[in-house]
């Protein structure tokens, strides 16, 4: 029953054998390592501004940045529902910089006025839909549009996003079960780093693997290195193909690490040793935290 984990790139960037390389593009392939790079400036510079007390909130997804290569196989028709860690995802999609940045401060610019808590992005023109604080809502929200997506037959692929701690809510479950009884075009994405704030996975489920939880639901779940971007990209396409031909919804399990604090509210270094080793964490005390 053991899922094994799909990996194309070795830890020193040289491929684990050259017939796995997926056929991509060097401008897409310059696009994603692009947009991977801008979100890691972007958590610097979004961490600085809520120590200076300048933004409330941000949330960083150093270590993550591979995620982007989910976004490459979705075409613009199909819709987002994230999580907090996206903004790979959004970016390459096009969201505008001005606008997300403009978010973060709640200011004139920003589409909602100030409405929505820092962080917390939604851009209608790339289908992404708003990010809700509650965790894992957004799962049930992407089986939904999904299986209105296949009644009307418009061809879109839902694509949600979740971490491990996500898949402990009831909207998980209920997500998974309603897409894959009407096998709806949607794609679970759950980024397993291994912590849900401080609590460690293995504290979460008594299923190491998350991608076996796909089998209860009767459709695929497939494990991958998170960090491997172009595994990534490999094993979203395939399940975008399935998803877009009507053989309905696939759960990715992809491998990572929390390399940061949960958010800037958040000391990892009182319950995660690997952190301290790893990450030179400012002790700043913010003047304004949720
Ligand atoms: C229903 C609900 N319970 C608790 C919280 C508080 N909370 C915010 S983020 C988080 C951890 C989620 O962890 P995980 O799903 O693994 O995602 P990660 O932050 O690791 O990316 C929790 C418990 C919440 N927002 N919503």
């Amino acid at each position: 029953m053991a899922i094994e984990m799909v990996q194309i790139l070795k830890p020193d960037g040289s491929l684990v054998s050259p017939k796995l390389e997926p056929k991509i593009s060097e401008a897409n392939l310059k696009k994603m390592y692009r947009t991977m790079m801008l979100t890691r400036f972007l958590d610097e510079r979004g961490l600085a501004l809520q120590r200076q007390g300048r933004i409330g909130f941000y949330v960083t997804s150093t270590g993550q940045e591979a995620i982007v290569g989910s976004a490459l196989p979705l075409e613009p028709q199909d819709w987002i529902f994230p999580a907090y860690r996206e903004h790979a995802v959004g970016l390459f999609r096009g969201f505008p910089l001005k606008i997300f940045i403009a978010q973060l401060f709640g200011n004139s610019e920003d589409l909602n006025k100030g409405r929505q808590m820092p962080n917390h992005f939604a851009y209608a023109p790339i289908h992404y839909v708003s990010i809700s604080s509650p965790i894992a809502t957004q799962v049930a929200q992407a089986a939904g549009a999904a299986m209105a997506a296949k009644i009307r037959k418009d061809k879109a692929v839902c694509m949600t996003y979740f971490g491990d701690g996500g898949t402990s809510e009831g909207d998980f479950h209920a997500g998974m079960n309603f897409a894959g009884v009407f096998k709806a075009p949607c794609i679970f994405f759950c980024s397993n780093n291994q912590y849900a704030i401080s609590v460690p996975v293995e504290k979460q489920t008594a299923q190491p693997m998350i991608a076996q939880k796909a089998k209860a639901y009767g459709f695929p779940g497939i494990r991958v290195d998170g960090n491997d971007v172009l595994a990534v990209v490999q094993v979203v396409k395939e399940a975008v193909m399935r998803a877009r031909e009507g053989h309905g919804p696939t759960l990715v399990e992809a491998f990572t690490f929390r390399m940061g604090a949960h958010s800037s509210s958040d000391d990892p270094t009182r319950y995660c040793p690997k952190l301290l080793s790893q990450i030179k964490i400012r002790r700043v005390e913010s003047k304004r935290s949720h």
